[in-house]
């Protein structure tokens, strides 16, 4: 095991320190107890916002600048432990992003791997890969790497979503690329629902080998989703950490429905109080339904209702606990973390 002290600095080290680092040399026996620890040790706090909060400020915003201006008009969600780094955890950025009646978000694409989770608002569109579809309240929807994507409002009340994407992860690897489209509204090629007929319905064209790993189905709709809990809940006993959770898959192949980033709902119900759970995976939770209170490690605790957001970091203990019947969306760099062998989780203990 790797020490969790490292030697004393003396003059005579710290002489040959500095003069190695000239050379851009330096000693690893001052750096390996951070560098290699028995458990996480991560900047990534827990945090919370409330949607109250975020709204208004968005508000404001939405009369600071247009849409369109903006290209995208978000407000990052920044960790505490890691402000001005554009991240909610130590891999993922999140934000929140409005778009009023009548504006248009203008189309690009890019390698980093999108996905919304709509907050509050009916009726806005985003088009992605040539196809249309309508974003309703606790949707969710996938933006997969290079698609090309624009969004739209034509309803009359303003849309609110949250997006998720791996952009620290991408910066990491120095894998960005990006572009803009010379029409804000990119030509559309395939009726709404299409995605969703083709791939969406436990059927597959005869010849599909699979894509990209992406889910080819890009909106998840809520409807759905809670339809699929309710019927679970009458057969299903209660998990002690998770109460009902599921997984959103790519039908086709049966794993996560974005390479990059999984996502996750789950039923919680009234009175649950959960039994304590870690993972590897700092997770962001959007609680859509309900009201209750998530405890994280021994001294943070989010009271939380519909549409709030909070984060938990890696390896930090967690109890939900539902004042009334809840529905939890959630997010995390799992599929990655899977990939690696990395990922690793403990039911149960507390501390
Ligand atoms: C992006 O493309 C969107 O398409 C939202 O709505 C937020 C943050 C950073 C980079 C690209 C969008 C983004 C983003």
């Amino acid at each position: 095991m790797a020490p969790t002290v490292n030697p004393t600095d003396t003059a005579e080290r710290l002489a040959f320190y500095e003069r190695i680092g000239r050379n851009n040399l330096a000693p690893l026996w001052t750096s390996l107890a951070k560098l290699v620890t028995p458990e996480p040790q991560s900047a990534c706090e827990p945090a919370s916002w409330r949607f109250s909060d975020i709204r208004a400020a968005m508000l404001e915003a939405g009369g600071l600048i247009t849409a369109k201006e903006a290209e995208r008009r978000v407000l990052i969600l920044e960790n505490p432990g890691l402000r001005g780094e554009s991240r909610i955890t130590t891999d993922l950025y999140a934000g929140v992003q409005l778009v009023l009646p009548g504006e248009v978000a203008p189309a690009h694409r890019h390698t980093q791997s999108a996905l919304r989770f709509v907050l509050e608002g009916a009726g806005a569109h985003t088009s992605v890969a040539g196809e249309r579809t309508t974003m309703n309240e606790g949707d969710f929807i996938i933006t997969p790497p290079m698609a090309w994507h624009d969004h739209g409002n034509a309803s009359n009340q303003p849309v609110f979503w949250l997006d998720g994407l791996d952009i620290p992860l991408v910066q990491f690897l120095d894998a960005s690329f990006a572009e803009h489209l010379d029409v804000d509204e990119q030509p559309i090629s395939r009726p709404e629902g299409d995605s969703e007929a083709r791939y969406g319905t436990n059927l597959l064209p005869v010849d599909y080998k699979g894509g990209t790993g992406n889910s080819p189905v890009f909106n998840y709709p809520y409807l759905r989703t809670r339809e699929a809990l309710e019927r679970m809940r009458r057969a299903e006993p209660w998990d002690a950490c998770h109460g009902l959770k599921m997984r959103y898959t790519n039908p086709a192949s049966g794993g996560h429905a974005m390479t990059t980033i999984g996502t996750f709902v789950q039923l919680l119900p009234q009175g649950f109080s959960s039994v304590t759970y870690r993972s590897t995976d700092a997770t962001v939770f959007v609680p859509m339904e309900g009201r209750g209170r998530t405890r994280v490690g021994d001294d943070f605790v989010v009271e939380w209702q519909k549409r709030d957001i909070f984060v938990v970091p890696s390896w930090k203990s967690v109890r939900h606990e539902a004042d009334e019947e809840s529905v939890l969306f959630s997010f995390s760099d799992r599929p990655v973390q899977e990939a690696l062998h990395l990922f690793r989780e403990k039911r149960g203990d507390r501390e």
